[in-house]
C-alpha cells in the first residue's frame, strides 16, 4: 500500500510524493507578468510532489481577469524563469497551467477592447475580477461572439506554442491543459454553452473535439509525458453545464488514453465546494475505470476539498495523486503538517486574489 508520501512517477515527471499544489489564480501579475514574490511563493511550497501553477493565458484573447499571469511574451517567460529557477533550486516539480478563458472574460482585457470568444454567442452568467487603482471588483463578463471555424487552429497553436515556450524557455518540467470550470474548452465540451452546428458542436465526439485537438498538439510539441490535463466533469463553475456528463466524460478520457498523458486532474464536484451534487451526480470510479480500461496509463489525480483521511482512502481506492488547493494557500509546508500531523494555518480569503505580500508568501511555515 502506498502512502502520501511515496514517491510517484507521472508520466516523465518523478514526483516526490503524492501530495500536487493544485492551480490557484492569486492576481498578483500585473500587465501578465509575475513578480520576484510569485518565486518566492512556489519556491516556499516546493516540497508538494508537483506544484500547478495558477491558470496561465497562453494569448491576450485568453485573458479574462485582471493581473493573472500570461505565456505570450518574451518577459512573461522570462519572469517565469525565476519562478522555475528558484522552484528547482528546492528541489521541487512545477508546471504550467495552460488557460483560455472563452466567454470568461471583459471587453476591457480583450485585444482592442473586442468581445470575448465562445463556442456559441451565449453570455456566461458569472463574474470575472478587473483591478483598478489596485482595487478588485467581480464585474459580468461581456457578451461574446462565436468563433468561426478558421479561428480554430490559430488557437490550438497558440496551445502548442505556450506549451513549448513554456518547457523549453520557461523552464516547466511540464504542462497542464485547463480543459476544466467553465473556460474555453469546457464550454466547447458542454451542452450549456455549445450550440454549434459545425464539426464542432452537436454530438459528444464534436464538442471534444477542440480539447483533443489542443491535447494532441502540446503532446506533439512537449510530449504526452510531460502534459497533463484538467476536467470538471459536472462543477457549476462559470456556469458550465452539461445533459449528459458521463457519456461525454467518458468518452473524454477514452480518446486522451493513448496520448499517455503525465496525469488526468480531475476535480470531483463543485469546484471549491460540495463534492457531491443532488441535482449532478457522477460516478468518478466509473470514469478512471474507463480510462485504465482503454489501456490509459498516466497518474490518477484527484481534488476538491480533501484532507489527509480522505486523500489516504483516495490511494487505497487507487487514486495515484491528490491535490491540495487553499490549505496551500496558507500552508508552505503543507507536505510536512499532513506527514507530522500538525495543526494547519487557516487562509484567509480576503488576500486570495490580488494585492501583494500579504496573505501570499507571509503564512508561517512550522520551526
Ligand atoms: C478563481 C478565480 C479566477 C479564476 C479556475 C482559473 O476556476 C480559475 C479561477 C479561479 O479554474
Amino acid at each position: 500500500m502506498s502512502s502520501l508520501f511515496d514517491p510517484v512517477k507521472a508520466g516523465d515527471l518523478a514526483l516526490a510524493n503524492r501530495i500536487v499544489m493544485a492551480p490557484l489564480t492569486r492576481n498578483r501579475s500585473p500587465n501578465a507578468v509575475p513578480r520576484d514574490i510569485t518565486a518566492t511563493y512556489y519556491a516556499q511550497r516546493a516540497s508538494a510532489g508537483l506544484l500547478i501553477t495558477e491558470a496561465t493565458a497562453i494569448s491576450q484573447q485568453g485573458q479574462g481577469y485582471s493581473d493573472v499571469p500570461g505565456l505570450y511574451g518574451t518577459e512573461q517567460l522570462d519572469a517565469w524563469k525565476k519562478v522555475t529557477d528558484a522552484v528547482h533550486a528546492k528541489g521541487g516539480k512545477i508546471v504550467v497551467q495552460l488557460w483560455h478563458v472563452g466567454r470568461v472574460s471583459h471587453t476591457d482585457l480583450q485585444p482592442d477592447n473586442g468581445k470575448p470568444v465562445a463556442p456559441s454567442a451565449i453570455a456566461a452568467k458569472t463574474k470575472t475580477v478587473l483591478i483598478k487603482n489596485g482595487v478588485p471588483s467581480f464585474v459580468d463578463t461581456s457578451e461574446p461572439r462565436a468563433l468561426d471555424a478558421s479561428e480554430l487552429p490559430g488557437i490550438v497553436h497558440s496551445y502548442a506554442t505556450a506549451a513549448r515556450n513554456a518547457v523549453e524557455t520557461a523552464g516547466f518540467d511540464g504542462v497542464e491543459i485547463h480543459g476544466a470550470n467553465g473556460y474555453l474548452l469546457d464550454q466547447f465540451l458542454k451542452t450549456g454553452s455549445n450550440h454549434r452546428t459545425d464539426d464542432y458542436g452537436g454530438s459528444i465526439q464534436n464538442r471534444a473535439r477542440l480539447l483533443l485537438e489542443v491535447t494532441r498538439a502540446v503532446t506533439d510539441a512537449v510530449g504526452g509525458g510531460r502534459t497533463g490535463i484538467r476536467l470538471s466533469p459536472v462543477t457549476p463553475a462559470n456556469d458550465a453545464h452539461d445533459e449528459h456528463p458521463q457519456a461525454l466524460f467518458d468518452y473524454v478520457v477514452k480518446q486522451l488514453a493513448p496520448l499517455n498523458l503525465a496525469y488526468i486532474h480531475v476535480i470531483e464536484g463543485a469546484t471549491g465546494g460540495p463534492r457531491e451534487l443532488e441535482d449532478r451526480p457522477f460516478d468518478y470510479e466509473a470514469l478512471r475505470a474507463a480510462y485504465r480500461q482503454a489501456g490509459g496509463k498516466g497518474a490518477w489525480m484527484v481534488n476538491n476539498g480533501y484532507d489527509k483521511s480522505l486523500a489516504e482512502e483516495a490511494l487505497k481506492e487507487g487514486d495515484d495523486l491528490v491535490a491540495f488547493g487553499k490549505p496551500f494557500i496558507s500552508n508552505p509546508d503543507l507536505v510536512r503538517r499532513l506527514r507530522e500531523g500538525a495543526t494547519l494555518n487557516a487562509w484567509d480569503k480576503n488576500t486570495f486574489y490580488g494585492g501583494g505580500e500579504a496573505g501570499y508568501t507571509d503564512y508561517p511555515a512550522l520551526a
